[in-house]
C-alpha cells in the first residue's frame, strides 16, 4: 500500500469507523479504513470480559441511518451482553459489505499534514504510507486501556488480565484465587460473574462507586412492538434541539422528603441510569443529588449483610453521577458470599504485587491470576498514541497539553481536514454513544460532500472560535457538580494528565453543529489548494 492515494482514511473499525467508512463510500469517495484489531467492533471487540454488557438499553444502541437494518435485527435481552453487541456489529460489517474497505491489525502509527497538496499522510506499523485528502478519528473515548505501575506488579507469577484487553478464548478462573483491582463499571460488571466460578476472589477498591441494578431482561415481542410505535417520536427526539446532556428532564424535586424517596424508590425499582434523571437539578444540586445519594447508600447497607463491607462500599467523596454511574446485576449481593472479601485500599493501600500474592500495608493475599479493571486514557489515549503533524509542523500532543481542545468536538485548530468522532467538547460519552456517533458521522460526511461540491480543499477550526468553544464547555461544566469528582471525565485517573471535564453537557449541541454547517460552516477557515484542480 505504500504510495497509495485514497480521498479519506478512517482510523478505527468501531460503530463510529463503520458507519463513516459507509458513509464516505456512498459519497463516491475512495476509502481506507485502519484498525489494530483483528475484527470490527471497537469497544465491543476489545472488552470481552466476563459480564461486559450495554448500559444503554439494547433498543436505543442501535444504528439508526439503515431501516432495513433496523428491521432485520432483533436484540434479545434489555441491556445486550457484549458477545450479542459483537454480533450486531459483525452483521453490519457483512450486512454493507464493510470489511474490504478496512485494513485490519493495523495500527497507524503517525499522520503528517502536507500543506502544499491539503493531504494527510499516514503511516501504518506494517510500513503502509497512504495519502487522503480527508482524515476522520474513529479511535473510540475508551480505547486505551491503563494499569496502573504498582511496585514488583512484573514480578507477578500467575496470569494477569485487563478487562479492556480480554482474551478471546475467555478465561477459566475456576478453582483459582483471583484478585480484581478496580471497581468502575467493568469491575463491578465482572466481579459478579468472576466470583460465581473462582475460588476466591478479593476485590481491592480503592474508591467505591454508585452502581444502580440493571434489572435486565429478555425481550418480548410486546416490548419490541411498543418500541417500534415509539420509534417515530424516538427519532424526534434525538434528532431535535434537545440533543445533549440538556435533554432530560426539566422537573425539579418536590420539597417533600417522602415524595422525593417514592421516586427513587421507584426508578430504583424501574434500575439502570436512568436514575440520574430522577430530576433536573440532580447534578446541579448537592442538596438534590445528597438526598439522591443517600438513597442508594441505604440500598447498599439493604443489600451487603456486613455492615463494615456496606459501609466500605458506600461512596461518600463524590456526588452521584458525577463519575459515570454504573449498572449492574447483583455486585452488592455478591459481597455476601462466602468466597468474596472487600480490601479497603484507602485503610490499607497496596504496598506491592508478589509473584504469587498482592501485598497491602496490612495483609499478603495470595492470588493465582490478578483481573486489572483499572480503566482507560479516556477520550484523548487513543489520539495522543499516533505522532499527528499539522500546519507548520504543529504537533498535536502540544496542542493538548493543556487538555484538549476542539471545535465543537469535531476538528483541532492547526490540524486541517482532521475530523474527530465524539471527541472531547462534545457530549461523546455523557449521551447514546451510538446517536452522538450518527451526529458525528453525518456531520462529518455532509462537510466533505460540501468542500467536494465547491472545489475545495482545506477546512481548518479558527484557533479564536475553537478556544470560545472550550471555554464554553468549561463553563457549562462549571455550572454542574462533574468537576467535584476526581472522574477520567476530568482526565483525573491518569496521573499528569490534565485536569479539564472533557464532555460537552450543555444543550442543544446538534443544532449549534447543523448552524454552523447552515452558515458555511462559521468558525472554520475554508481554501482551495492552488496546484490541485481537482479537489477529491
Ligand atoms: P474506571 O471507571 O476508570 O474504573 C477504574 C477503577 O480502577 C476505579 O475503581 C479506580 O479507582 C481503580 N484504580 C485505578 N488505578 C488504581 C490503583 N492504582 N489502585 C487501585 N485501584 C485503581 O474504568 P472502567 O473500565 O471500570 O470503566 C470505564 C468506562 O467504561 C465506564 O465508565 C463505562 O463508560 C464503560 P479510583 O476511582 O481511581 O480510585
Amino acid at each position: 500500500m505504500v504510495g497509495a492515494e485514497v480521498d479519506a482514511i478512517v482510523v478505527g473499525a468501531g460503530f463510529g469507523g463503520m458507519y463513516q467508512l459507509y458513509k464516505l463510500r456512498e459519497l463516491g469517495l475512495k476509502v481506507q479504513g485502519f484498525e489494530a484489531g483483528t475484527d470490527v467492533g471497537g469497544t465491543w471487540y476489545w472488552n470481552r470480559y466476563p459480564g461486559a454488557r450495554c448500559d444503554i438499553p439494547s433498543l436505543f444502541y442501535s444504528y439508526t441511518w439503515s431501516e432495513e437494518l433496523q428491521r432485520e435485527w432483533r436484540w434479545t435481552e434489555k441491556y445486550a451482553a457484549q458477545p450479542e453487541i459483537l454480533r450486531y456489529a459483525n452483521h453490519v460489517a457483512d450486512r454493507f459489505a464493510l470489511r474490504p474497505l478496512i485494513a485490519f491489525e493495523t495500527p497507524v502509527l503517525s499522520a503528517t499534514f502536507d500543506e502544499a497538496a491539503d493531504r494527510w499522510r499516514v503511516v501504518t506499523d506494517r510500513g503502509d504510507e497512504v495519502s487522503a485528502r480527508w482524515l476522520i478519528m474513529a479511535t473510540g473515548c475508551l480505547s486505551t486501556p491503563r494499569a496502573p505501575a504498582i511496585p514488583g506488579v512484573e514480578s507477578f507469577a500467575g496470569e494477569t488480565y485487563h478487562t479492556g484487553a480480554w482474551p478471546h478464548e475467555g478465561v477459566d478462573f475456576s478453582g483459582k484465587r483471583v484478585a480484581v483491582i478496580g471497581t468502575g463499571s467493568s469491575g463491578i460488571q465482572s466481579i459478579p460473574e468472576i466470583a460465581a466460578q473462582a475460588d476466591q476472589v478479593t476485590v481491592f477498591q480503592r474508591t467505591p462507586n454508585f452502581s444502580i441494578p440493571a434489572r435486565n431482561t429478555p425481550l418480548t415481542d410486546k416490548d419490541i412492538e411498543a418500541f417500534k410505535a415509539m420509534y417515530p417520536q424516538y427519532i424526534a427526539m434525538i434528532k431535535g434541539p434537545g440533543m445533549g446532556f440538556g435533554g432530560g428532564s426539566a422537573e425539579l424535586p418536590i420539597p417533600d422528603d417522602e415524595a422525593q424517596r417514592k421516586r427513587y424508590e421507584e426508578l430504583w425499582a424501574i434500575g439502570g441510569a436512568g436514575f440520574l434523571a430522577a430530576w433536573g437539578n440532580l447534578l446541579t444540586s448537592i442538596e438534590v443529588n445528597d438526598r439522591a445519594a443517600g438513597f442508594v447508600r441505604d440500598k447498599i447497607g439493604e443489600l451487603v449483610s456486613d455492615p463494615a463491607t456496606a459501609e466500605a462500599l458506600s461512596p461518600r467523596d463524590h456526588p452521584l453521577g458525577t463519575k459515570r454511574i454504573c449498572v449492574d446485576t447483583g455486585y452488592y449481593e455478591t459481597y455476601n458470599r462466602p468466597n468474596v472479601t472487600l480490601v479497603n485500599l484507602r485503610q490499607t493501600p497496596i504496598e506491592a504485587i508478589e509473584p504469587h500474592a498482592v501485598r497491602t500495608c496490612a495483609a499478603t493475599y495470595e492470588v493465582d491470576a490478578l483481573v486489572f479493571a483499572t480503566g482507560f486514557d479516556a477520550m484523548t489515549g487513543a489520539m495522543l498514541a499516533i505522532d499527528i503533524k499539522g500546519v507548520g509542523g504543529a504537533d498535536f500532543r502540544e496542542a493538548w497539553a493543556e487538555g484538549p481542545k476542539a471545535y465543537l468536538g469535531l476538528a483541532v485548530a492547526g490540524f486541517p481536514n482532521l475530523f474527530l468522532i465524539t471527541g472531547p467538547g462534545s457530549p461523546s460519552v455523557l449521551s447514546n454513544m451510538i446517536n452522538s456517533i450518527e451526529q458525528h458521522v453525518e456531520w462529518i460526511s455532509d462537510c466533505i460532500a460540501y468542500m467536494r461540491e465547491k472545489g475545495l480543499t482545506r477546512i481548518a477550526a479558527d484557533p479564536t472560535t475553537q478556544e470560545a468553544w472550550v471555554d464554553h464547555v468549561r463553563q457549562v461544566a462549571d455550572k454542574t457538580l462533574f468537576p467535584r469528582a476526581a472522574s477520567w471525565y476530568m482526565g483525573a485517573n491518569i496521573p499528569g494528565k490534565p485536569r479539564v471535564f472533557m464532555p460537552y453537557i450543555g444543550a442543544g449541541y446538534r443544532q449549534t453543529c447543523n448552524e454552523v454547517a447552515a452558515e458555511g460552516y462559521r468558525g472554520f477557515t475554508l481554501g482551495k489548494v492552488h496546484a490541485d484542480a481537482h479537489a477529491s
